[in-house]
């Protein structure tokens, strides 16, 4: 019986150290300030890491249209890493955006979202193109002028942002009505893609 409650109490007392030093620490993610908030997010912040990813972005540009109606930006994806990077999302000031791709429904080419983003393999590009992936710009804030620059960041799946300037530009062919007739083979466009 002594024994018992010795081992008891000292459970209790270890309890108890490990409550404290749990509050400790939350008593300083409350009040650290950014430095510790900033450093909890990143695993290992090392130089290395920062250089390890090299996506470019070649020939970006965007579509030009008014403020408020959906547009699409483009541009050929270059992974020049000996890994395959994935897209998991991108950013603009200009607009909420979302990854979409072009599928075959019911004998039509719609768009939507794109499960898992996009893929880029190693030492491979990938193309975004009318009629094939983009970037979809849901909502411009203002009207999207030719000429215009406008800024985007893409989220990679390691948390790297690799932001990068389209220029906006007209197009004709409006992404989000794409219908068949625009490829003579009734082909999806974007199986020309690499
Ligand atoms: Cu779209």
């Amino acid at each position: 019986m002594p024994t018992t409650l010795i081992h008891g109490s000292r459970r209790r007392t270890l309890a108890a150290v490990v409550l404290a030093g749990a509050m400790t620490t939350l008593g300083l993610a409350g009040c650290g300030g950014n430095d510790d908030a900033a450093g909890a997010g990143t695993p290992a912040p090392t130089p290395s890491a920062m250089v390890a990813t090299t996506l470019t972005v070649k020939d970006p540009w965007v579509k030009a249209g008014p403020a408020g109606e959906m547009t699409a930006a483009f541009g050929i994806l270059q992974n020049a890493t000996a890994a395959d990077i994935t897209i998991t999302a991108a950013e603009s000031p200009a607009s909420p955006i979302e990854l979409h791709e072009m599928t075959m429904k019911d004998g039509k080419m719609v768009m939507q979202p794109k499960e898992g983003g996009f893929v880029i393999k190693a030492g491979g590009s990938h193309e975004l193109a009318p009629g094939g992936d983009h970037l979809m710009l849901m909502k411009p804030a203002a009207a999207i002028q030719p000429g215009d620059q406008v800024s985007f960041t893409l989220r990679l799946g390691d948390g790297t942002a690799v932001p990068f300037t389209a220029i906006a530009k007209p197009f004709a062919g409006a992404e989000e009505s794409y219908e068949p007739g625009m490829s003579p083979s009734g082909m999806p466009m974007g199986s020309s893609a690499p």
